[in-house]
C-alpha cells in the first residue's frame, strides 16, 4: 500500500453535552501509535501556509481543534487534499508523505499528535531529495 493509501480520517470519541462537547484521544487506542509529543499551530495569518516537508519515520494525527484548514498531501505518486473542519476528526499521516497546510480560517488551531519526539534529522525539507529517496523522478 502506498503512503497516501494509508491516510485516513479517524473518527474520535465525542461526548455530547449541553454544557459543551468533549473529545479525548488515547495513544494506541484511538490513534495507531503511542503519543510521544503534542504541538499546535495557532494565530496563523490569512494566506499563510505551514508544512512543506515530509518525515522519514514520524507518524502524526492532525486535528482542527478549532476552525478549519486544508492539508495537501503528496507521496510522489499521487496528490490528495483533505479539508479538516471538525474537532472530532483526526487525519492520520503515515511516514513519507509530503504535506502542506493552507487556507487556515481565522482563529483556527491545528492540534498535532506525534509518534516521536522532535528530531530535525527526521525531516525532508527539500522536495527533490524526498522524491529521489522514495525512488521517484524529481
Ligand atoms: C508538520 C506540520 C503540520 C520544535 O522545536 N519542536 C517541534 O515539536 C516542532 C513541531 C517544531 N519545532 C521548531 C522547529 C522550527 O524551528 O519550531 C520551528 C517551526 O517548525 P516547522 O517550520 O517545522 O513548522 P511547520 O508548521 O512548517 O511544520 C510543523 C511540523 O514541523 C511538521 O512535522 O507536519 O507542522
Amino acid at each position: 500500500m502506498s503512503p497516501l493509501d494509508q491516510v485516513r480520517i479517524i473518527q474520535l470519541p465525542r461526548v455530547q453535552d449541553p454544557r459543551g462537547n468533549l473529545t479525548f484521544v488515547e495513544g494506541e487506542q484511538h490513534v495507531p501509535f503511542d503519543i510521544k509529543r503534542v504541538y499546535y499551530l495557532y494565530d496563523v495569518p490569512g494566506g499563510e501556509t505551514r508544512g512543506g516537508h515530509a518525515h522519514r519515520d514520524l507518524e502524526q494525527v492532525l486535528i482542527a481543534a478549532s476552525g478549519s484548514f486544508e492539508v495537501v498531501l503528496d507521496d510522489g505518486r499521487a496528490r490528495r487534499t483533505f479539508l479538516l473542519n471538525r474537532p472530532y476528526h483526526g487525519l492520520y499521516l503515515p511516514r513519507l508523505i509530503w504535506r502542506e497546510l493552507e487556507n487556515f480560517s481565522s482563529g483556527s488551531v491545528c492540534l498535532v499528535l506525534a509518534s516521536l519526539r522532535y528530531d530535525e534529522a527526521d525531516y525532508y525539507r527539500d522536495y527533490d531529495e524526498f522524491i529521489r529517496d522514495i525512488g521517484c523522478q524529481p
